[in-house]
């Protein structure tokens, strides 16, 4: 293996790119096959059976020394690379037909024309540069390839904010190049999807863009026709509308539902989906204004509308009612609609959980969203992507962890977190048991440092503002976004509880008890929920004041321990030494938190660390 193949991480089983020439999953299929037990040096038989009413599922059983594979047209391939897995790692491949829980699994890019990436943490856009398409199509297979391996069937190129020239990509001039991508993409079932500028219209020669005025009907239906007559199976439009300046319906005062599904008719002859984001708020709020509550806005905007969405619209909710926090609630409005298709959305891309710098997978954190959001309430999973040009793809060569882990989440949101991440450290690193155990209970612990030492307790919003790494413990406090946390010399929090704000309201009764109730909301979101006195007692018998100061402290010192731990790890070249550079940052990063955070607290409370460790002042 040469050290630049490593850059494929999980799937350095996987020798060679799969020849150029393959054009379909089925041909992709049979060449990784082959190669795979060529390189593992496995002589076992595998029987290739296509049954197309299988779409994307397969059904892997075993026959004498082999295996017979069976499958739809994709599914071939998830079984082929479900099963060069579980050689490679001495797993069993699963038994019986597996079937993806979720039909749409989608990767949103959130890349500019101009080739930088919003919030993107590991180099430039892999699709474009300068205004213009440019990628290396080798790459593109490779990309294509990691995501077929996880089951990720649809892949969002560019960023929902959609700046000039990105509209171009549904223009004339732009489609047969989309089409070619779409052609890389296609054997690895992996459909393209587009972001559009919700007020496209009027940038040719419409003086609307009111989704009820039949001209932007007409004018949307034409575009579609136009847009599939390049890709007949791109996946649909992704839109962010009236949200952070965008264009969107609320202009000419119409609702979402108008907006949505005046586009997704458009889409529908085509079999396309209209995936609207539902990241609504006022982002100019005054900080003095404290009838409103951000948090609250999504549910507002929305869970009226239940049920007046056609059937191709997917409402894609963030996994929290905030912005991808450290730690948030799971949002109301995936509790709210059930009549409506909805996507659970969640950033792969590290913007308030440390930049693919600090070490942060994200499997338990998904977990936890699915023990409050039933699996059956969603009927599609997006991610805000982790990747750029940097050769390992994720910047930080463990974030490639959460890539991996998402789509399997995504396929089958049951999957074992813990599991997972050993699966992705077996396949991307041959290291001996106690090594491998480290690592995965390292990874497994990740997010929980992180948060310790950053935003313990469900303290939002104390990070530099606009780049988002590093404490800026006043950074929001007077700003228009609608992000405060109130902190002054007795108390810190919101109170969100039905004397207060009312946001537990939104919330079923089950939920919306165990929050309001401090002694059943647990400690990890107390401040999210109530504002606390610094005296107040937790559970644990220490005060509010102290549990701030032991977290930052305690996150900081299981920074430094994990920095022991990776140092023992015999990791290969070059992971070895970026992901120890990084480390270095990380506790960097660690110690500023804690002592920005600590200093901040001290100084307004005026209250003692109880241990006697260093406060400045
Ligand atoms: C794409 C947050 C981010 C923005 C992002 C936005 C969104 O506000 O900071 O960069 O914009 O979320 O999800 O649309």
């Amino acid at each position: 293996m040469k050290h630049s193949d490593h850059s494929l991480t999980w799937l350095t089983c996987l020798p060679e790119a799969v020849p150029a020439q393959a054009v379909t999953p089925l041909d992709v299929a049979r060449a990784e096959i082959n190669q795979a037990l060529a390189v593992m040096q496995h002589s076992i038989p595998v029987v290739l059976r296509p049954d197309s009413t299988l779409s994307e599922s397969f059904c892997l059983e075993r026959e004498g020394e082999g295996y017979i594979l069976t499958g739809g047209s994709t599914g071939i391939l998830y079984g082929a690379y479900r099963l060069i897995m579980s050689l490679k790692t001495g797993g069993t491949p699963p038994s019986g037909v597996q079937q993806p829980r979720y039909a749409l699994r989608m990767l949103n890019c959130w890349d500019n024309a101009e080739g930088t990436i919003e919030r993107g943490y590991s180099g430039r856009s892999l699709f474009f540069e300068d205004g213009r398409f440019d990628y290396d199509p080798v790459r593109m297979r490779q990309l294509a390839r990691m995501l077929a391996s996880v089951g990720v069937n649809v892949i969002c190129i560019n960023n929902v904010n959609v700046h000039d020239p990105a509209h171009k990509l549904i223009e004339e001039d732009w489609l047969p190049q989309l089409s070619d991508l779409a052609a890389i993409f296609r054997p690895y079932g992996v459909r393209l999807m587009v972001s559009i500028d919700y007020a496209h219209p009027l940038r040719c020669g419409l003086d609307t863009a009111d989704p009820l005025d039949p001209r932007v009907a007409d004018w949307w239906k034409t575009r579609a026709q136009l847009v599939y007559r390049y890709i007949p199976d791109l996946a649909g439009f992704l839109v962010k509308a009236d949200s952070e300046h965008r264009p969107g319906p609320f202009t000419y005062g119409r609702t979402h539902a108008d907006g949505a599904n005046m586009l997704a008719r458009a889409l529908a002859p085509f079999g396309g989906a209209l995936v609207w984001r539902c990241f609504v708020y006022n982002c100019l709020q005054d900080w003095r204004d404290t009838k409103t509550d951000r948090p609250m806005a999504a549910y507002k905007h929305y869970a009226c509308l239940d049920g007046q969405f056609d059937r191709n619209v997917i409402l894609q909710i963030k996994n929290g009612p905030f912005d991808f926090q450290v730690r948030e609630p799971v949002s109301p409005l995936l509790l709210a609609m059930a009549h409506t298709n909805m996507a659970l959305e969640v950033q792969l891309a590290q913007e308030y959980t440390g930049h693919q710098i600090d070490i942060y997978a994200m499997p338990p954190m998904w977990k936890e969203i699915f023990d409050d959001l039933p699996k059956e309430r969603i009927t599609a999973m997006a991610a805000v992507g982790n990747l750029g040009r940097d050769m390992n793809y994720t910047g930080h060569p463990f974030a490639a962890v959460n890539l991996f882990a998402f789509g399997l989440t995504a396929w089958n949101p049951d999957t074992d977190p813990a599991a997972l991440i050993r699966t992705w450290c077996r396949l991307s690193y041959a290291l001996p048991a106690a090594q491998e155990d480290a690592l995965v209970s390292l990874l497994l612990g990740s997010r929980g440092v992180y948060e310790k030492y950053t935003a313990p307790l469900g303290l939002c919003w104390m990070v530099e503002p606009h780049g988002h790494y590093g404490p800026s413990p006043m950074g929001y406090e007077y700003a228009l976004w609608g992000t405060y946390h109130k902190a002054n010399r007795d108390a810190v929090g919101i109170d969100r509880t039905a004397s207060g704000t009312g946001y537990t309201r939104q919330y079923d009764k089950t939920l919306c008890d165990k929050y309001e109730n401090l002694n059943t909301c647990p400690d990890n979101l107390k401040l999210f929920f109530h504002r606390l006195r610094y005296d107040y007692v937790m559970a644990d018998g220490r005060t509010l004041i102290q549990r701030i100061y032991d977290d930052h402290f305690e996150g900081c010192e299981e920074a430094e321990a994990m920095a022991r731990v990776l140092e023992t790890l015999d990791l290969p070249e070059p992971d070895r030494s970026e992901a120890a550079r990084r480390m270095a940052l990380q506790l960097k990063n660690a110690r500023e938190w804690r002592d920005v955070t600590n200093t901040f607290f001290y100084r307004l409370s005026g209250v003692s660390d109880a241990k006697g460790r260093r406060i400045y002042d």
